[in-house]
């Protein structure tokens, strides 16, 4: 078993930051970067979504730090660098070693007849990408990629840009992400938004924590999670792996718990189900509540909110414990347990992550999740509510401005009004629609507002073939990955500025906005100077692309958008609900807060009720085809989970250590219970190959990877991400959602083959 941390947090936390910025060799610089992320007059955090209460106090969190350096570091990939190495030369470079190399500092393209990136002028770049665009048989040949960090009003002028050459091809990080949460809430209580804000943490009794590990993914919520367990509220836990952050946190801004002379109890109650378990664990507590607990259940708010309350209760009913057991891992009294706990106070909140989401059956776990709020309504009211908790800085943000791949009639009229054009109302492509269009040849261009869709989506090799057919391959991006290099006829990569370099586009200091995870939205502003002179904003690069491509077929004054962004927040102002007098709003310390209809207990769904879900309990994890290949095996089949490690930002591997699972200088892993590692004869260190079962011919490998003991359940192993996405069979996506099921893949291991 591994050496694991005690806590989270604490000296070793400060320890690991002033190393980042050692390593980024701009230690000063990135001090002064620190102290300005998530301030009113500094830039947004590119860590994670978690909202700030902009209080003033300096929030110091590891892995914000790590970002922050990462991205201001003084190595730079410039045209020297890329004269010296083939593209088939770097494919062969992992993805730590690509993105190390430093910052992208000019535009380049790609050279099919030397293999190699070459430098190119802002203007011919913007040219061919115009010219392939307008060479497209249609546009929906043309698939608009969006990560993450992309601000207001880059995605806004993205969407505009694609909807007026008449593309509903919005494919998007939050396809692999969240996506399951936006389609069961959107489903449940009419918003696709958690209903909750940061304060509501200060008011909670209980707050429920399903897969999700805060400790390395959302540092600042432990903050949140530290001051209510320290005034009495109680946490509960439910996580396939006991992390260490959920139990034990000492706040690197408090002194004494700096020093390790105290840490705080985060979760009074820790419960390891198995992997996809949730929905049990969930219609379990469901099936407490109705049966055992009835006196609880808040009548007035079932009558008063909800529909379906009858069939939901038929169907708990005849759930039977034996297969809420079997399902979720845990037993009849765990489950029990936790559910007195929910019922305890209206007061509660429950919190998830990709844990619940990248599953076959995530809608409907969320969905239950939501019944159980909707069971005592623990729902709009202070410290009550729904919180998925979001990844990349303004993955809600981009949403809210139009980064959808079916927008609704009332978004594409608001469009009209606006734009005086016909926005299309066909169903566009998200992240699976995409690479399969690209793959059959059906879309040809891809272009990619930031992020690394190469490493991040399911099943690599097949991924990349899809990129390879592009005939033009765009990438907005600060640092070089592997989807740059998945090249097909032509490709080019744009470097733009990051979060924390002042952006002067137009001669002027320029701001941006981001929405957080409480949908609260507000502005950022980097402050430090670009890496290169060469560099330019993503929202200029945006409205150049559209410039160059739709000429006069669009009646807008790009240059006064690119000159001042206070005109594209204008244009916002007029089509998004919620943002009247956007200037004005950002000039309020912490921003403002975006209504929430179902936090007001208002339920925009077609029955203008809060609905319950009456479905049965899936059988199993997979889908049936693929059960039954389980079943027709010798050996014991396992179910993966792929997450990721403390050093590392979604694809962007920062190290080798993953210090509070008690991980150094390795990656290639894959935790199991020591029970399953006997029974396979492997000790700690001995290497295995792991294989995926599906439905499919496919062989899906990867090879040499290390096995260790660890607490996890037993049928039940986890490696890190993005290393094993070549095992996730494409087509495993939830119902629904068209998630990859990142956490749920029926593997195989053996000992490695030599
Ligand atoms: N430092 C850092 N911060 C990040 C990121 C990063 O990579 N690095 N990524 C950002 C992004 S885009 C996102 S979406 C978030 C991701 O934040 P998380 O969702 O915390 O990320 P994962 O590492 O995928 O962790 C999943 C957690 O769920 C648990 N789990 C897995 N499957 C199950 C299950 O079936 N049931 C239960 N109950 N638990 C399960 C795992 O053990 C693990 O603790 O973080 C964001 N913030
Ligand atoms: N197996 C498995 N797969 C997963 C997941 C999982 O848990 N398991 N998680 C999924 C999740 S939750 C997500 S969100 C996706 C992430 O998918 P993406 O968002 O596509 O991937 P990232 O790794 O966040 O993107 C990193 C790249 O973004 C670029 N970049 C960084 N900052 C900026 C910036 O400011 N501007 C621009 N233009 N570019 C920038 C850099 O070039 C960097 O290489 O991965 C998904 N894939
Ligand atoms: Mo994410």
């Amino acid at each position: 078993m591994p050496n694991k941390s005690s806590k989270a947090g604490g000296i070793a936390s400060v320890k690991s930051t002033v190393n980042q910025l050692i390593k980024s060799k701009q230690v000063r610089r990135n001090m002064l970067n620190l102290y300005h992320a998530n301030k009113h007059e500094g830039f947004d955090c590119p860590g994670c979504a978690w909202g700030d209460d902009k209080s003033g106090a300096f929030r110091f969190c590891e892995n914000g730090a790590k970002a922050i350096a990462w991205e201001s570091t003084s190595e730079k990939v410039d045209a020297a660098f890329f004269a010296q190495h083939t593209v088939s030369e770097l494919r062969k470079q992992s993805d730590h070693w690509l993105e190390s190399q430093g910052r992208l500092v000019e535009p380049l393209r790609y050279n099919a007849q030397t293999d190699k990136y070459e430098p190119v002028s802002w203007e011919q770049a913007f040219t061919y990408i115009a010219d392939g665009i307008n060479a497209l048989q249609s546009p929906n040949e043309l698939e608009l990629y969006t990560s993450g960090r992309a601000s207001n009003e880059a995605s806004f002028l993205y969407q505009v840009f694609g909807r007026a050459l008449g593309t509903n091809n919005f494919p998007d990080c939050s396809n692999m992400c969240h996506e399951a949460s936006g389609i069961a809430l959107k489903r449940s209580i009419g918003v696709g938004k958690g209903t909750v804000t940061l304060k509501d943490f200060d008011a909670a009794d209980t707050i429920f924590v399903f897969g999700q590990n805060p400790g390395t993914n959302h540092p600042r919520m432990l903050n949140a999670l530290r001051s209510a367990a320290k005034r009495g509220a109680t946490i509960v836990s439910f996580n396939n792996l006991k992390e260490v952050g959920l139990q034990r946190f000492a706040s690197p801004q408090k002194p004494a718990e700096l020093l390790g002379l105290q840490a705080v109890d985060i979760s009074a109650q820790y419960y390891t189900p198995k992997l996809g378990g949730d929905f049990a664990v969930a219609r379990g507590m469901a099936k407490v509540i109705i049966e055992e607990l009835a006196e609880q259940l808040n009548q007035d708010f079932i009558k008063t909110h909800t529909h379906g309350i009858d069939a939901y209760i038929e169907q708990v009913k005849v759930t039977q414990w034996q297969d809420i057991e079997t399902r979720s891992g845990l037993t009849r009294a765990d489950i029990t347990e936790a559910a007195s706990l929910f019922v305890r106070s209206k007061k509660a909140i429950t919190c998830w992550a990709m844990g619940i989401t990248q599953h076959l059956h995530s809608v409907d776990t969320i969905h239950e999740l939501t019944s159980l709020h909707l069971l005592t309504g623990a729902i709009g009211l202070p410290g009550a509510g729904m919180c998925p908790v979001r990844g990349h800085s303004n993955v809600q943000g981009n949403r809210t401005m139009g980064i959808l791949e079916a927008p609704t009639p009332a978004f594409n009229q608001a469009m009209q009004a606006v734009f005086d054009f016909a926005p299309p109302e066909k169903p566009g492509h998200r992240v699976y629609d995409a690479i399969k269009a690209l793959h059959a040849g059906q879309s040809k261009m891809l272009i990619c507002l930031g992020g690394n869709i190469a490493a991040a989506s399911a099943d690599t090799a097949y991924t990349e073939q899809a990129l390879r057919r592009t005939t033009l391959m765009v990438n907005i991006a600060t640092k070089l990955n592997r989807t740059h290099l998945a090249v097909g006829q032509d490709a080019l990569i744009l470097p733009c500025l990051g979060r924390t370099e002042a952006d002067t586009t137009g001669g002027k200091n320029q701001a941006i906005t981001v929405e957080d995870t409480f949908s609260m939205v507000h502005a950022s502003s980097g402050n430090t100077p670009p890496a290169s002179d060469l560099l330019k904003s993503e929202t200029e690069i945006i409205a150049r692309i559209a410039q160059y491509t739709l000429k006069d077929r669009i009646a807008l004054d790009w240059e006064s958008l690119i000159a001042d962004y206070s005109n594209i927040r204008e244009l916002i102002a007029n089509v998004i609900p919620g943002f009247n007098n956007f200037n004005a709003q950002i000039q309020q310390p912490g921003g403002f807060h975006l209504y929430n209809s179902a936090a007001n207990l208002q339920w925009n769904t077609a029955s203008g009720k809060a609905e319950f879900n009456a479905v049965a309990l899936p059988d199993a994890l997979f889908p049936d085809s693929v059960q039954a290949k389980i079943t027709q095996q010798d050996s014991p089949v396992f179910t993966l989970q792929t997450l990721r490690s403390h050093d590392q930002y979604n694809t962007t591997v920062y190290g080798m250590n993953d210090r509070y699972r008690g991980v150094f200088g390795e990656r290639q892993l894959v935790f199991m219970h020591a029970e399953d590692m006997r029974l396979l004869g492997l000790t700690d260190n001995s290497l295995v190959d792991i294989s995926t079962i599906w439905d499919d011919d496919t062989e899906r490998k990867v090879t040499q990877f290390r096995a260790m003991s660890y607490d996890i359940p037993q049928g039940n192993v986890a490696c890190y991400y993005p290393e094993t996405n070549p095992l996730i069979p494409f087509e495993s996506v939830g119902l629904a959602s068209a998630t990859p099921t990142s956490k749920s893949v029926p593997v195989l291991i053996k000992h490695a083959e030599t």
